[in-house]
């Protein structure tokens, strides 16, 4: 067999490298931590601990920065990354965008935690500006969910009841159940904070770096930019607005 013929046949079993993101829509990679239930089974707070929490949002700053993203959003162990139709990173090959990022997130926690630990990826593709909102209102329902969930069961189990006696309390039960569950052991859902209801928001922003060339003496100005951290995301729809004028901005 001739060395030109085996490189084609080889490359043709390399089945999925063609696969790229559709053209001119909008992407979201998200990544999830793997069994980070049992991570965070001990040595954690429970049900959200702060030090966990800045964490994920070190790793989300990586994934910004290493993929220039638009917005980052996360909540409990995962982390949605938003691209506008036009970001071109890796020619939008599927196989390097999902390897790529799950070992980015993977490496920065890594460092973060001591430990080794790992993320699986995959994509989100959304046609329409609507459905980029609709997919980040989708993500942080499920925050709100999981919290006011997560509150319940340890509040539960912090009493003293079992996993799954804790779990068969609250199954099937709507909010006003948990929250009246809550409230009487002296909590208000609303007073938890902010990040762990809503999750949190990682964009860029500009300012103004002020400097001095010795050379000429002159007081110089440079526009540079920088990551901010949302920590006091709105809700709802004012969630939708907030994403809404992400995308507008991006686009002008
Ligand atoms: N103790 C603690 N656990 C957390 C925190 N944030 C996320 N987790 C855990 O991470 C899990 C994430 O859910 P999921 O991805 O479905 O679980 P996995 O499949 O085990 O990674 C939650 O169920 C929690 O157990 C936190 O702040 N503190
Ligand atoms: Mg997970």
């Amino acid at each position: 067999m001739k060395p030109s013929d085996i490189e084609a046949r080889m490359r043709a079993l390399e089945y999925f490298h063609d696969l790229r993101l559709l053209p001119g829509t909008w992407a979201v990679i998200r990544v999830d931590g793997r069994s980070f239930s049992k991570l965070t089974e001990t040595a954690f707070e429970k049900p959200f601990d702060a030090r966990f929490h800045a964490m994920m949002v070190a790793t989300a700053s990586a994934l910004m920065e290493d993929f220039q993203g638009l917005y980052a959003y996360t909540e409990s162990d995962e982390i949605s990354i938003l691209f506008a139709p036009e970001w071109g990173l890796f020619d939008r090959e599927l196989e390097k965008l999902v390897s790529l990022s799950a070992a980015t997130a993977s490496a920065a926690f890594s460092l973060e935690i001591g430990a080794r630990v790992s993320f699986d990826s995959r994509v989100w593709l959304g046609p329409s500006e609507s459905l980029v909102v609709d997919y980040f209102r989708w993500r942080q329902a499920d925050a709100t969910r999981c919290a006011l969930n997560g509150w319940c069961y340890w509040a539960l189990r912090k009493e003293g009841m079992s996993a799954r006696a804790a779990s068969r309390v609250l199954k099937g039960q709507g909010t006003e159940f948990k929250n009246e569950l809550l409230f009487e052991r002296g909590i208000n859902f609303n007073d938890v904070p902010a990040w762990q209801r809503r999750g949190t928001g990682l964009l860029w922003e500009r300012w103004v770096k002020a400097g001095f060339n010795p050379k000429t003496g002159q007081e110089t100005v440079a526009e540079r930019r920088r990551l901010k951290v949302d920590e006091s995301l709105p809700m709802k729809d004012d969630y939708s607005a907030y994403i809404q004028a992400l995308l507008s901005s991006a686009r002008a």
